[in-house]
Parts: structure tokens; sequence; C-alpha cells
């Protein structure tokens, strides 16, 4: 019998540094996040604390340099800790991936030193909590058509527009805003929760991510300062790059899911007898196991050959597209049929196969949509951009 989720000794490639990260973040995920998410997701409400207990173990920005609060590790191991916080829920990897790769990624990469000195460290340890503005309620998958203005006011500027199914927006303290300028460029702003006329509505009823805060940030005519503007970046390229960093996490993170959802109901196929033995015996019960770990497996060498090549530098965001779209395809599925396995055991939440399945429903819609991906995929293998 072999109950690993290893099952291709993928271990072996890692390192021992990234095998310690991984079992610190598990041993954080089975102590603080599994004992209260079902009743966090009930409630929709937030893991107490979360921010300053992620910073603590090193998952807000664990590669960013250290000068600057980061923990200065490589992609490998920002993946493998995506892949353990999302073994408890989504909504645990979304804080850490929304923070580490669309708010200190785009201000390490593209803001003034000052910046970096004023926001990385505060945001590292989780004393800050980032939300990243590029979604509009008219503008998704298209961001490039953002209505969202900053325009010059003397020697400053004003910030007007709306953003919408914002991670965190109802409690950030910083937000990264994308705005076109008054030469239609677009812009990264570093808008702060003090300054006049933000505000921050709460998105309620979602039945997906209920243990993430997601909200509107709201611009009225807000005073913005040269200070704020990142001024490393003046294109879409900017936000596109910070997704490009987001989705690889995203690609790691559902594994996790999908391990958990695997390992519960392998176990409780194991244990369930029906008919006089345990539904593991049964044929069309082994079928969607070995399906379920030859999936996982296959999304596991993805994920890893595309670490190596982040590590690398040379992962291309087609790349990230393609494991982005295939690794939450594979996690959805696995939710989905494996909550079958379990039958009305799986419909509550003393399993958390249906909350996982739940929350798959925005991570294959964010970051990019299934459909938006296999189009980046189609373009790059015919040389013909559907988008326009
Ligand atoms: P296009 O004309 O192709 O490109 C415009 C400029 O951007 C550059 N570029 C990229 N740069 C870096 N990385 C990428 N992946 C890039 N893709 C394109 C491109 O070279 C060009 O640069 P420049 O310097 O010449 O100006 O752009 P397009 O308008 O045709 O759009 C292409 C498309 C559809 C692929 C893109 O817009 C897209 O990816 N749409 C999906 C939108 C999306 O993913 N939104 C995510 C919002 S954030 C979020 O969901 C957070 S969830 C948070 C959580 O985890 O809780
Ligand atoms: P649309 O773009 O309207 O798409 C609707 C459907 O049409 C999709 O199936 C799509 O695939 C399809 N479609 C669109 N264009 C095409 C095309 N050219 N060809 C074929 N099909 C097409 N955004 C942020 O900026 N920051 C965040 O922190 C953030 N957090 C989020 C948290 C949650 C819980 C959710 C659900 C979303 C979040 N988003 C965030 C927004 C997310 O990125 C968008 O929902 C996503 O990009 C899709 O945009 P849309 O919902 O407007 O769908």
């Amino acid at each position: 019998m072999n109950t690993t989720t290893d099952y291709f000794k993928i271990d072996d490639l890692l390192t021992e540094e990234h095998l310690i990260i991984r079992q610190s973040v598990r041993d954080f995920v089975d102590k603080e996040i599994k004992p209260i998410i079902d009743e966090c997701a009930h409630e929709h409400k937030d893991v107490p604390d979360l921010m300053k207990k992620l910073g603590a173990i090193g998952a807000l920005g664990p590669y960013i340099p250290e000068e600057y609060g980061g923990a200065g590790l490589d992609q490998m191991s920002y993946g493998i800790i995506m892949q353990e916080l999302e073994r408890g829920d989504s909504a645990v990897r979304s804080a850490a991936s929304v923070q580490s790769s669309l708010v200190m990624y785009p201000i390490y990469s593209y803001g003034s030193e000052e910046q970096k000195r004023k926001f990385l460290p505060k945001l590292a340890s989780g004393e800050f909590i980032g939300s990243f503005g590029l979604t509009e309620p008219n503008h998704g998958s298209n961001p490039g058509g953002m209505e969202t203005r900053l325009t010059k006011d003397g020697e400053h500027y004003r910030l007007n527009g709306a953003k919408m199914w914002i991670t965190n927006a109802p409690v950030c303290d910083i937000a990264v805003v994308w705005a076109k300028d008054d030469e239609g460029k677009i812009r990264g702003v570093i808008v702060e929760r003090a300054m006049e006329g933000l505000s921050t509505p709460e998105t309620m009823n979602k039945w997906s991510l209920r243990a993430s805060k997601t909200g509107e940030l709201v611009f009225d005519n807000i005073l913005i300062k040269e200070e704020n503007i990142l001024p490393g970046v003046k294109s879409l390229r900017g936000p596109l790059s910070c997704l490009n960093s987001a989705r690889y996490g995203i690609s790691w993170g559902v594994i996790g899911a999908a391990i958990d959802c695997y390992e519960t109901a392998l176990k409780y196929s194991l244990e369930r007898t029906q008919f006089g033995k345990p539904i593991a015996s049964y044929q069309l019960q082994q079928k969607k196991l070995a399906e379920f770990i030859t999936d996982i497996t296959k999304a596991q060498l993805l994920v890893w050959r595309l670490g190596t090549l982040k590590n690398e530098d040379k992962a291309t965001p087609e790349q990230i597209s393609m494991a982005k779209r295939n690794n939450v395809k594979m996690a959805i599925d696995i939710a989905r049929e494996s909550r079958q396995i379990i039958g009305a055991m799986g419909i509550i939440g003393d399993f958390p196969n249906m909350r996982h399945a739940a929350n798959l429903e925005s991570v294959i819609t964010y970051e990019g949509t299934h459909d938006v991906h296999l189009l980046i995929t189609g373009a790059d293998v015919t040389g013909i951009n559907a988008f326009v």
C-alpha cells in the first residue's frame, strides 16, 4: 500500500531547506488554520490575526530580499509555501499571494528606494495589509480598458474611479492601484487608508472564499502626490508582471487543496464499509482515487519544472498560464469528485472537500479565467491573438 502524495519522489529534487520550510508551514496550517477554518468560512470571517501570523512564519514576500524585510528565499520555496497554505484553505493562500506577489512585488520591482523602505518591511511582517486593484466593474478579463484615472492637478494628481472584486480591500492599509494617466499610460499608485476620498465596501454573500474579505476600492478625487506613484513602470506590463508571480504561486497552491481532498477521500474510502466491504475495494472508487493521485503527480512535476525555470528567470508568461490553468482545473475536478466519495458526509463542514471545491470556483476565475489562459496558450501556439 502506498499512500504517499510524493508518488514520483519529487522530494528528492528539493533541497533540505525546502523540506524544512514545507514542514514548518505544514505544522502552522495544522495548528493555526485547520482547527478553525470551517467556522471562519461558515461565519464569513478571516482567520484572526492571519497576516501577522503569516508574517511571523516568513510567508509574506518570501522571495523579497532580507534587507526589505523579506525572507530572501528562492521561487521553489515560494511555491512550496503557497502549496502548504492552500492545504488549509484557498483564502489563506490568497492572503499570502496577494500580499507577496501583488503588493510587495510591484513595490519591490517598480518602487523608489523610499517606497521600498517605507512599505516593504511592514508588509512582510503583516503589520500592514495590502490589496491590489486592477479589476473594475466593466473591465475584468480586459484590464487594458480600465476607466480609473490619474489626472494631473497642479504639482500633484487626482485619482478617480473604482475597482471591484478586490481581495482584502475592506481591511487593507494600502492598495496598489492601477490607473491611466493623462497620456493613457497605466501607472501604479500606492493608495493609503488615511487618504481622503477612499472607501472600501465589502462584497457580501459569497459562496466561495468565505474566509477572505473581498470588496471594492472607490476613489473619489483622492489627492495623490508623486511620492505615492511607482516610478518604474508605465504600461499594462506592470500589473501583468505581478500576475505572473501570483499565478505561479497559485499553480503550486491548488496542489495543496487537491492533496487535502485526496487524502481525506482515500482515508474515508478505506474506513467506510458498504455491502460488507470498504468502499475503497470497489473499482469505481479506485478509478477515482487512482486518477486523483495521477493528476496530482502530473501537476507536481509541472510546477517543479516551472519553479526551476523561475529560479533561472527563464519562465515565460505563457508557461505560467498553462500551469495555472491546468493545475486549477485538476484541483477543482478532484475537489468535486472526491466529495462524492464521502457521500452525504461530504456536504458537511467536518470534511474539507466541499469548502475546497467552492473556493476553487474563485481560483478558476481570478488571476485570469480558465478561458483566458487557454487563449493565451492558443495565441502562443498559433501566433494569432484571439483577444484583438
Ligand atoms: P497585451 O497587448 O497583450 O499586452 C499589454 C502589455 O503587457 C505586456 N504583457 C505582459 N507582461 C508581463 N506579463 C504578462 N503575462 C504579460 N502579458 C502581456 C505586453 O508585452 C505589453 O507590454 P508593453 O510594454 O508593450 O505595453 O494586453 P491585452 O490588453 O491584449 O491583454 C492580454 C490579456 C487578456 C492576456 C491580459 O489582459 C490578461 O491576462 N487578462 C486577465 C486579467 C487578470 O488576470 N486579472 C487578474 C486581476 S488580479 C486578481 O485576480 C487577483 S486574485 C487575488 C487572490 O489571490 O485573492
Ligand atoms: P469577465 O471578464 O466578464 O468574463 C466573464 C466570462 O467571459 C468568463 O468566463 C471569461 O473567461 C469569458 N471571457 C472574457 N473575455 C473573453 C474572450 N476574449 N474570449 C472568450 N471568453 C472570454 N481582481 C483584482 O484586481 N484584485 C483582486 O485582489 C481580486 N481578487 C478577487 C477575489 C475573488 C474572490 C474573485 C472572484 C475575483 C477577484 N478579482 C480580483 C477579480 C478577477 O481577477 C476577475 O473576476 C477576473 O479577471 C475575471 O473578470 P470578470 O469577473 O469581470 O469576468
